[in-house]
């Protein structure tokens, strides 16, 4: 690939900015942004310094110097845009849910396979250098045979009866509302963290009332959840616990030692073992190898979730370059991301143990 990677960013909402800054930062243009009215578009091409401005999506993928194609849109309209951008020949980045249907996204992970193209989903918590640490520790077994896997992740901004976005309703959001907007998050990481896969889900879920009723998609739910190394493990899922703004928490017990990771205290990885207890500092000594990649600030100035955001664009652009890129979420997750939604709503409704295909 020949000089700077040309994003075009279709979405101009929170996440759409988030996307842009990350692609600046990454060393790519901000060559489009794309908005829902041409109005906002020119709006957001101002904040974004994005070179183009349209209300149709379609200008920017036609554009032959565009490289790669960000889906950051509500969510029913991924499929439609993430098709077009593959048939358009564009490495693609789509927002989670890749497709609130596990089908739909099976067919995406297919088109993109024929075309060639780079896809990512950015599933952004992989980039933090203490999930790195985390994974490298686990994997070279430091924590012994992995006994146990647990968390929640948990929010406040829809904890009102009148809070309002785009993701309550379910024709925009998806069926499934906490699940699948911040419950697959904690199951990538608890997944890409241990190696292990859940296999089995049984759920409770809840919602609370609003306005017009109670809630079309859950407010939260517990989960319980087997994986396919044996082991057992819980997490439990909510946008509406107030205070909690956005605790993703992890923690993976071994035999030897366990691991947990704060998302609201990313700098420092917490290892737990019969003698002292230790908090590891990232980027400090001992840390492992695979984390450094990720360490974009030194030591001592805090990273966050921007810089995750950083971290993953760059490695999307270096798998553009033809890198072998190791934990860099693609379609396959988003897939996997759609499977588990489905096997947690089946859970949910049914109130069954349910197996998770593939
Ligand atoms: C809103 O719940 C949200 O912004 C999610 O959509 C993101 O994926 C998560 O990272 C933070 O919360």
């Amino acid at each position: 690939m020949q000089g700077r990677i040309r994003s075009a960013i279709i979405g101009a909402g929170f996440i759409g900015q988030v996307h842009a800054r990350a692609v600046r930062a990454a060393g790519g243009e901000v060559a489009w942004i794309s908005a829902a009215s041409q109005g906002e578009a020119d709006a957001a091409g101002e904040r974004t310094f994005a070179q183009r401005a349209t209300a149709d999506w379609r200008e920017a993928l036609a554009d032959p110097e565009v490289d790669v194609v960000h889906v950051c849109t509500p969510n029913h309209l991924h499929v439609e845009i993430a098709a077009a951008a593959i048939e358009a020949g564009k490495h693609v980045i789509c927002e989670k849910p890749l497709a609130p249907d596990a089908g739909d996204a099976a067919r995406l992970v297919e088109m993109a396979a024929e075309a060639g193209v780079v896809t990512a989903v950015p599933f952004v918590y992989r980039f933090y250098p203490t999930v790195r640490d985390a994974r490298a520790r686990v994997g070279r077994g430091d924590l012994g045979d992995v006994r146990l896997i647990h968390g929640s992740y948990l929010q406040d901004w829809l904890s009102r009866p009148g809070d309002g976005n785009w993701r309550v309703d379910p024709k925009q959001g998806g069926a499934s509302r906490a699940f699948g907007d911040i419950g697959v998050h904690w199951c990538d990481l608890a997944e890409f963290v241990t190696g292990q896969r859940i296999s089995r889900v049984a759920a409770r879920s809840f919602a609370i009332d609003r306005p017009a009723g109670p809630s079309l998609t859950e407010d939260g739910a517990t989960v319980m959840f087997e994986t396919d190394g044996g082991v057992v493990g819980s997490v439990v899922i909510s946008q509406v616990s107030p205070g909690r703004k956005n605790r993703l928490w992890l923690s993976v017990e071994g035999a030897e030692a366990s691991a947990q990771f704060d998302q609201e205290n990313p700098d420092s990885l917490w290892l737990g073992s019969r003698g002292a207890n230790s908090v590891v500092i990232r980027g400090t000594e001992g840390t492992a190898p695979a984390a450094e990649r990720y360490n974009i600030v030194p030591v001592g100035h805090p990273m966050g979730y921007q810089d995750c955001f950083t971290g993953f664009v760059g490695d999307v652009y270096a798998a553009v370059g033809g890198d072998q890129v190791d934990g860099l979420p693609t379609f396959a997750d988003g897939h996997r991301a759609a499977v588990l939604t489905k096997a947690f709503m089946e859970a949910a409704s049914t109130q069954d143990w349910i197996e998770v295909a593939g």
